[in-house]
């Protein structure tokens, strides 16, 4: 009888812990394409095709290796549509001995897992995923001790823990965080080397074959499908970016150009989060990169915070903070989320073009998500639980538990603070500064009110005095009041009509739209 081991779909790692000290002959791997993963919410058609070829590049580097494995596609008639339904199938089918797996990277997920000691009369052994530098208990004790939970202290552990960019027990260069180098504007024509792409193989074209036809309905365009799929591939991609990108990566992070869809970012999120690269191998070549001179520390600090600081701290604080991450809503943010968010149809140039790399390229850089689609969502007060299940379909690289905490908690501040100590709120000034959007727009950043003035204006404003109360006593948003109090009554009187105004003008997203969320 054999050991049952299920991989999931974002767990396409070689040296999975489940795989670890398993022979070949007394093992049977189990892969599954399943209708309840492909349509918990109705995901970007890229983000289907990507994990399903990925998936099955992995199944057919597995057998090539000499494992067993079984395979089972969304098309398989007897298909049972859910992870359980499956594995129960294949105990039907092995009668294994035990089944072997790694928790979930996700709540929803993880939950039915933990009915599966009882569901099954095999022995069901749950293993922690140890492809992060914190395991969840670490995190949750580091956690408990503290009145508030903060990023930067939290990468200090990671720091010391894993010797990134350490000279001693001190950070090396004598500070933790070059953040104040890494916001540099872009200039005029600010273009950098195009990543490598991956022309789809035969797998990859069979699965947007596949996709065309199961879920035509889905958001997405799939013209363009540029993806690693294979580790191979995810390496390729890694050596380009050390190799072109990583010396501009830290001063151009918070920048943004219209038209330039990856600038100098690494676009390797969608291979770390599906297991094809190791995070902290990652890490340590950007610091070879940097002890070889190839980038500055600034550029390198920057990268590895990005992986073993905020990508370490919101998987503890999802596991931390579920499930009652996914109701929250302490801003009492109600409005349906605008139709534009889906169309890209809406004459502001910043969020057009937002939109528009999201639906081309099932991605938007950091800072779009966050300063553009994240804020406006903050400050038009879109529902949290609708903007939520918008960023989980649209990213390639969109896993609820790394999603999830950047949107309840990082941009919409819907866990009242836990994440973040200050909402991110900016007026139409941020954008134009860190973006060359605003030269395309009909609207000016510099108009503060009325007929063709910035809405994030007006909306930053009418933000601010709605949650008045809970942001005054908040030390980093708390003095920008007494501006507001020094302007005349009738100049705040405009901010606030204008708010109103534009805000009536919002288009709620058509029914064929909000089916895509759950
Ligand atoms: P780079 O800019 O090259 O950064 C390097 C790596 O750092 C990324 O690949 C990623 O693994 C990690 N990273 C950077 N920022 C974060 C962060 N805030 N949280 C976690 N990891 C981070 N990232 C996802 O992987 N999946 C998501 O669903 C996701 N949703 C987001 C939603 C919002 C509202 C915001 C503000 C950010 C979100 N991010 C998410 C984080 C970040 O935007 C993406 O990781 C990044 O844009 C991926 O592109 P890249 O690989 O070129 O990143
Ligand atoms: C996102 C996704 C999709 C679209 N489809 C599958 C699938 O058919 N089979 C699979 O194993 N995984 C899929 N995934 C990724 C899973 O949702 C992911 O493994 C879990 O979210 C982890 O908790
Ligand atoms: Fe965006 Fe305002 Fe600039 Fe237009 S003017 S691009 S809406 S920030």
């Amino acid at each position: 009888r054999p050991i049952l081991v299920p991989i999931l779909g974002d767990q396409l790692t070689r040296t999975l812990a489940s795989l670890r000290g398993r022979t070949k002959d007394d093992t049977v791997i189990l892969m599954m394409e399943v209708w309840d993963e492909a349509t918990y919410v109705k995901h970007h058609k890229q983000k289907i095709v990507l994990i399903f070829s990925a998936m099955r590049h992995f199944a057919a580097e597995l057998e090539d290796a000499g494992w067993q494995v079984d395979y089972v596609k969304l098309t398989d008639p007897d298909n049972a549509g859910s992870f359980t339904g499956e594995v129960a199938r294949a105990v039907e089918r092995l009668d294994p001995r035990a089944i072997r797996v790694v928790e979930a990277g996700e709540w929803r997920v993880q939950q039915a897992i933990a009915q599966w000691p009882d569901k099954f009369a095999c022995e069901v052994e749950i293993l922690p995923d140890d492809r992060f530098v914190a395991s969840l208990s670490e995190f949750r004790d580091w956690a408990e001790d503290r009145v508030q939970l903060r990023m930067e202290y939290f990468y200090r552990e990671m720091r010391r823990k894993t010797g990134l960019l350490m000279d001693g027990d001190k950070p090396l260069g004598g500070e933790w965080n070059l953040d104040a180098q890494n916001r540099k504007p872009p200039q005029e024509g600010l273009s950098a080397p195009e990543r490598l792409k991956f022309e789809p193989d035969a797998i990859t074209q069979d699965c947007i074959a596949l996709v065309e036809e199961q879920f035509a309905d889905h958001f997405g365009s799939l013209e363009r499908f540029e993806w690693p799929v294979t580790r191979e591939e995810a390496e390729e991609a890694a050596d380009a970016f050390f190799a072109e990108r990583i010396e501009n990566f830290g001063p151009y992070q918070d920048a943004m150009v219209a038209g330039e869809d990856d600038l100098f970012h690494s676009m390797l999120s969608t291979s770390i989060n599906l297991g094809l690269l190791d995070p902290l191998e990652l890490c340590r070549r950007a610091e070879q990169s940097y002890r070889d001179g190839k980038a500055p520390l600034n550029s390198v600090e920057g990268f590895i915070r990005q992986i073993i600081g905020w990508r370490e701290y919101v998987r503890g604080f999802y596991w931390h903070q579920m499930p009652q991450l996914q109701d929250a809503n302490a801003l009492e943010a109600h409005r349906p989320l605008p139709e534009f968010y889906w169309t890209g149809e809406t004459d502001m140039a910043c969020l057009a073009d937002c939109v528009r790399s999201t639906r081309d390229n099932a991605h938007a850089h950091h800072i779009q998500r966050l300063m553009v689609l994240g804020n406006f969502a903050l400050l038009a007060g879109i529902s949290p639980q609708q903007v939520q299940d918008w960023y989980l379909v649209v990213y390639a690289d969109a896993y609820e538990w790394v999603e999830l905490p950047n949107v309840a908690a990082m941009i919409l501040y819907a866990d009242g603070g836990k994440l973040a100590s200050k909402p991110y709120a900016a007026s139409g000034n941020y954008i134009n500064k860190m973006s060359n959007y605003c030269k395309g727009c009909r609207y000016s950043p510099a108009k503060k009110t009325g007929e063709g003035a910035c809405p994030f204006n007006p909306l930053y404003w009418h933000f601010m005095t709605r949650h008045r109360d809970r942001l005054e006593v908040n030390p980093r948003v708390g003095r920008i009041f007494p501006t507001w109090d020094r302007m005349d009554e009738d100049k705040r009187q405009d901010y606030l009509d204008s708010a109103e105004a534009f805000l009536a003008t919002l288009e709620p997203a058509s029914p064929a739209w909000a089916r895509a969320a759950r």
